[in-house]
């Protein structure tokens, strides 16, 4: 037996999104979003599944709380919906929406849990995607308004801030692969777009500057690891391409003030060209307070000529998988973090989001989920490793607190430490809510050696 242990300073959390979870798309006063479309469009989402309902968490987030009380949590990661905030993306402000989240921000305070607030997890408006969305660059100037109403009718609750969640999800997940909304599949749109979230990014970190708010303020990429299937300088190279496209493609001009030149090429040659303006890389390049770091997999490749964007192509190791068909790959994770440590310096992280699908129904009102179980604690041991390699964690959010819309997989895929039942809606804490609730209060966990 070994003990797992963290620092008492660690905070631990659970982390969700406001599409994925609130429902009550057509109450108060909430405008339409790019997954009220996509989702009610045929064929995008499982199942025909949307956000109509969710877990209900409009009506029911006081349930929640207490149920994040009773896990011990001192951190919720939660996403603003825009449009309910800007039922148009601009304009008017909702006051309704304003006061639903300061009811909800007052009740995990009151529980004594840290808001940690996402301002864009994908639910863009769809008023301003009829105008072109990311891709527009009036929707930069959007955003910034919304971050800035935000920044000032939250300051002193909210202290923790991410401007945007996996932004590789929302520009090439979204726009070029097809997969996520609005669904288009063209690599230029993709790449405009990334580059018009960073931008907004930055214009979001250098106003919450101008008006001093009293907190800390970062961003939420997506990571995975990318391990070569030999030393081959060809399958290297293949994987440094796969990997970038997550990282430096997004961390680069953030950490460094530019694009990484490898990938500028290999972009280049594929036709797509990267539309910057004047000053666009010294807004992007502010510093930030903390870095958000998702993970969820990683997987071993190797290069195959015109396979895939970046001749790499994956190759079964023979990992167990995932629920969701991912590979459960915890060494990844203490591989990446070392990495982003090594490439990008000091700056404080939060794990903003990990954890496992796995579908385990109730059976006479108990949720056996080993494999979730088993899951975190690899992962909380990779953690460890890379807290003791030196590598400056803060604190963990396990995604997610609720079964909730898991995208384009619809309510078919169950990431949560709280079973829902989707036609009842009745919350049922798995077990591994009780591993991880003991986890935290203990702040450590035994592993059999
Ligand atoms: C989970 C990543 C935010 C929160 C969670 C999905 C994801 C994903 C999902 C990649 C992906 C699909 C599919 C096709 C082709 C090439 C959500 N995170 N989540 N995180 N990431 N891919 N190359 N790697 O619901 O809302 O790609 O992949």
């Amino acid at each position: 037996m070994a003990i797992v242990k963290f620092s008492n300073e660690m905070k631990w959390g659970a982390a969700t999104a406001s599409y994925q979870i609130e429902g009550a798309v057509k109450e108060g006063g909430r405008g339409l979003s790019i997954w009220d479309t996509f989702s009610k469009t045929p064929g995008k989402v499982k199942n025909g599944d949307n956000g109509d309902i969710a877990c209900d968490s409009y009506h029911r987030f006081e349930e929640d709380i207490e149920i994040m009380k009773d896990l011990g949590i001192n951190s919720y990661r939660f996403s603003v919906a825009w449009s309910r905030i800007f039922p148009e993306g601009t304009g008017k402000v909702n006051k309704e929406g304003l006061d639903f989240y300061h009811k909800f921000v007052d009740k995990l305070l009151e529980n004594g849990i840290e808001p940690m607030c996402t301002l864009y997890h994908w639910d863009l408006p769809q008023s301003l995607q009829d105008k072109g969305g990311w891709d527009n660059r009036e929707t930069i100037e959007a955003f910034v308004n919304y971050a800035e109403t935000m920044f000032k009718e939250f300051t002193g609750k909210i202290k923790f801030w991410i401007t945007l969640n996996e932004p590789w999800c929302v520009s090439y997940l979204s726009n070029y692969l097809g997969l996520h909304a609005p669904g288009y599949t063209d690599l230029q749109l993709a790449t405009s777009i990334a580059h018009n979230l960073l931008v907004a990014h930055g214009k979001a970190v250098i106003k919450f500057r101008e008006l001093k708010i009293d907190g800390q303020i970062g961003y939420a990429p997506n990571v995975e690891w990318n391990e070569p299937y030999s030393n081959k300088q060809e399958d290297i190279d293949a994987c440094t391409r796969a990997g970038a496209w997550f990282i430096e493609w997004f961390f680069d001009p953030v950490f460094k003030g530019s694009y990484p030149q490898f990938m500028v090429e290999w972009f280049g040659k594929k036709g797509v060209q990267l539309r910057i303006e004047d000053g666009d890389m010294e807004i992007i390049h502010q510093p930030i307070d903390f870095l958000g770091i998702n993970y969820y997999t990683g997987s071993v490749g190797r290069f195959k000529e015109n396979a895939g964007l970046f001749d790499h192509e994956r190759v079964d190791a023979g990992y167990k998988k995932t629920d969701i068909g991912w590979n459960v790959y915890p060494e990844g994770f203490y591989k990446v973090l070392c990495y982003i440590h090594e490439t990008y310096g000091q700056t404080p992280i939060y794990i903003t989001e990990n954890g496992a699908c796995y579908n385990d129904e109730p059976i006479d009102r108990r949720v056996k989920d080993e494999g979730r179980i088993e899951y975190l604690q690899q992962h909380l041991v990779s953690l460890n490793r890379a807290i003791e390699s030196g590598v400056n964690i803060k604190g963990y959010l396990t995604w997610s607190l609720l079964d909730n819309f898991e995208w384009a997989e619809g309510y078919s895929k169950r990431f949560g430490i709280v079973h829902v039942n989707y036609r009842t809606l009745e919350r049922t804490k798995k077990d591994s809510f009780y591993w991880y609730k003991q986890t935290i209060s203990n702040g450590w966990f035994q592993v059999n050696e």
